[in-house]
């Protein structure tokens, strides 16, 4: 979709926003900056953001005590995982909840290791969460997982640099005909070099070797809804009343979910980012090449096609359609690779 034009007026709003926006942060850096020559602020410690609340961070330190903090103006954005230096401040008495937080400011961002990404309402990729080690990409029986649809979301996944892992929910519901449909499917991924799991969110036993996949790692839980995020989560994280709360159904359609995305801790160990802005990721807009990339078997053939600017469709010498026919390719995922390009024309 092309960006909208801006008339006159508009330009001259987003103008005066951005110049207020610009005042804020220097009266920001003032306050700070008084701060510090009072001596208020503490030594520089490493954090993590967990949370966003507008303009300022929720960050845990490693005990994990939480500090509501400012950014230095100079900082960018920060999101949901990101790694910080800051300087704890004073506590102070939040007026609306009668609570008294600590405070501090965040100093530096440490680089990130990935960043999980969607577009915003005006259709910019903007990074929502970082540092994630793992996609936990949710399938079941009912709602029936299509190929395809586990192969868009494959896509993202790879797209963004982040390992995903299948994990077959809801195994109490396979039946002797589905059992082996999906112990076929799940071995094609696996041959791909893509792991999966199995697990029942309604039985804490069936879930061991998941929680152990899940300590000492940051990730997150996407796929269709009706899976078992949320009792997945619910049965991970008893102790915590998500705060995410349930999609609307207005807001699962657009792409203007807020994401809040937050950061839970298992007690099991290991670490969830969590929002529903989140748990829709891989359903948003690709182009032909990141389609393409996200076939990791595909795309590294497409520079051996004959032609530069061969369609993979009835051109000779096609790299891509030699692999199919000689079945080193499967003839599912390249029907997969097809469709997925084909309905990129009709988001
Ligand atoms: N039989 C069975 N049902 C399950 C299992 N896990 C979840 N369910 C049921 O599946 C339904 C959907 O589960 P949710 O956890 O709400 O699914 P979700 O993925 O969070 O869905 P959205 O929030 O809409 O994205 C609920 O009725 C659950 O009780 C399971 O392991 N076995
Ligand atoms: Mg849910
Ligand atoms: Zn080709």
């Amino acid at each position: 979709m092309a960006k909208r034009k801006l008339n006159k007026r508009q330009a001259w709003r987003i103008e005066k926003i951005q110049q207020e926006k610009a005042q804020r942060a220097q009266r920001k850096e003032r306050d700070i900056s008084e701060q510090l020559n009072a001596g208020e602020l503490g030594e520089e410690i490493h954090g993590q953001v967990i949370a966003h609340f507008g303009t300022q961070v929720e960050v845990e330190d490693q005990n994990r005590d939480k500090y509501r903090c400012y950014l230095r103006a100079n900082l960018g954005s920060l999101v949901t995982g990101d790694k910080v230096v800051f300087r704890p401040g004073p506590e102070t008495l939040v007026v609306t909840t009668g609570e008294t937080v600590r405070t501090g400011v965040v100093e530096t961002v440490l680089e990130r290791s990935s960043e999980l990404s969607r577009p915003n309402p005006y259709n910019e990729i903007k990074p929502v969460a970082a540092n994630i080690d793992f996609i936990v990409l949710v399938i079941a029986p009912e709602p029936e997982a299509h190929a395809n649809l586990i192969d868009r979301y494959l896509v993202a996944a790879e797209n963004c640099y982040i390992e995903p892992i299948i994990l077959l929910n809801k195994t109490d519901l396979l039946n002797d005909v589905s059992r082996p449909r999906f112990d076929d499917m799940l071995s094609t991924y696996e041959e791909l070099g893509y792991r999966t799991l199995r697990v029942c969110s309604k039985e804490e036993s069936s879930l061991g070797e998941f929680k152990e996949f899940l300590n000492n790692r940051v990730s997150v839980f996407v796929g269709q809804s009706g899976v078992g995020k949320s009792s997945l989560i619910d049965t991970l994280l008893p102790e915590e009343e998500l705060k995410v709360g349930a999609l609307s159904h207005a807001s699962k359609k657009g792409r203007h979910t807020t994401t809040t995305a937050r950061l839970y801790h298992f007690p099991a160990g290991g670490d969830l980012i969590d929002s529903p802005g989140i748990r829709e990721f891989g359903l948003w807009h690709m182009n032909e090449d990141e389609v393409l990339h996200g076939f990791k078997e595909i795309r590294h053939l497409s520079g051996y096609c004959r032609f530069r600017d061969c369609n993979h469709e009835k051109e000779p010498g096609c790299a891509i359609l030699e692999a199919v026919e000689k079945g080193e390719i499967s003839e599912l995922r390249f029907s997969s690779y097809k469709r997925i390009l084909e309905t990129l024309t009709e988001l």
